[in-house]
């Protein structure tokens, strides 16, 4: 096993899944712990900004009648609607200024857990030459698991920030399934230690 072979190089960028106010302790959809993964993701966010590789970040930019919300039928209270505060990333998130944002579930009638399902991200991706992605940030359950799951379906290498994700829980092993799920699939857990070493 090569031990250096988490260390970020040509061709691998940094993926944060929604990282937004909303999601943290306080926020209409809070994370258990949410705010848990900001320190960490700063770590891994300054190792990629220093090696000049690509930092991305998406986030829940819902309509205020999105149909994910229980007064539309679905699932979750009102969340991460469109400029507003609890959509915004978290405030102490230091995103690099050249961090390039994927806006999703933009539309009422849809909802979008995958980052894939907008902007044909996957290709954005391979005309920057990137194959291998680092995915952390918030849910696992739902949003780091569809982004992650579709990035192996589109034949990218998947590295999962097992240090910095959390999950809703909504059956109490959602976040640990999902993390199986993830790693059948093929993606590779590792934590911070490894990217540094
Ligand atoms: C998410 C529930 C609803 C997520 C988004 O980012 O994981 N979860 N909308
Ligand atoms: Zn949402």
């Amino acid at each position: 096993m090569n031990a250096k072979q988490y260390i970020p190089r040509t061709g691998d960028a940094l993926f944060v899944v929604d990282v937004q106010n909303d999601f943290l302790p306080g926020g209409r959809l809070a994370v258990p712990d949410g705010d848990a993964v900001v320190p960490v993701l700063n770590n891994y966010i300054e190792v990629f900004s220093k090696s000049g590789l690509s930092v991305f970040a998406s986030r829940d930019w819902h309509p205020k009648d999105h149909c994910s919300f229980r007064e539309q039928g679905g699932l979750w209270p009102p969340h991460c609607i469109a400029a507003s505060e609890g959509a915004g990333f978290a405030r102490d998130l230091h995103l690099p200024p050249t961090a390039q944002v994927i806006s999703k579930a933009t539309s009422k009638e849809m909802d979008n857990y995958s980052a894939f399902e907008v902007d044909d991200l996957a290709g954005q991706l391979r005309d920057m030459k990137i194959n291998r992605l680092f995915i952390g940030g918030l849910a696992t359950d739902y949003c780091v698991l569809n982004t992650v799951r579709d990035a192996l379906a589109y034949g990218f290498t998947v590295v999962l920030l097992g240090d910095a994700i959390r999950s809703v829980n909504v059956h109490p092993d959602d976040g640990l399934k999902a993390e199986e799920q993830m790693i059948r699939l093929g993606a590779t857990r590792i934590t911070l230690q490894q990217v540094t070493e």
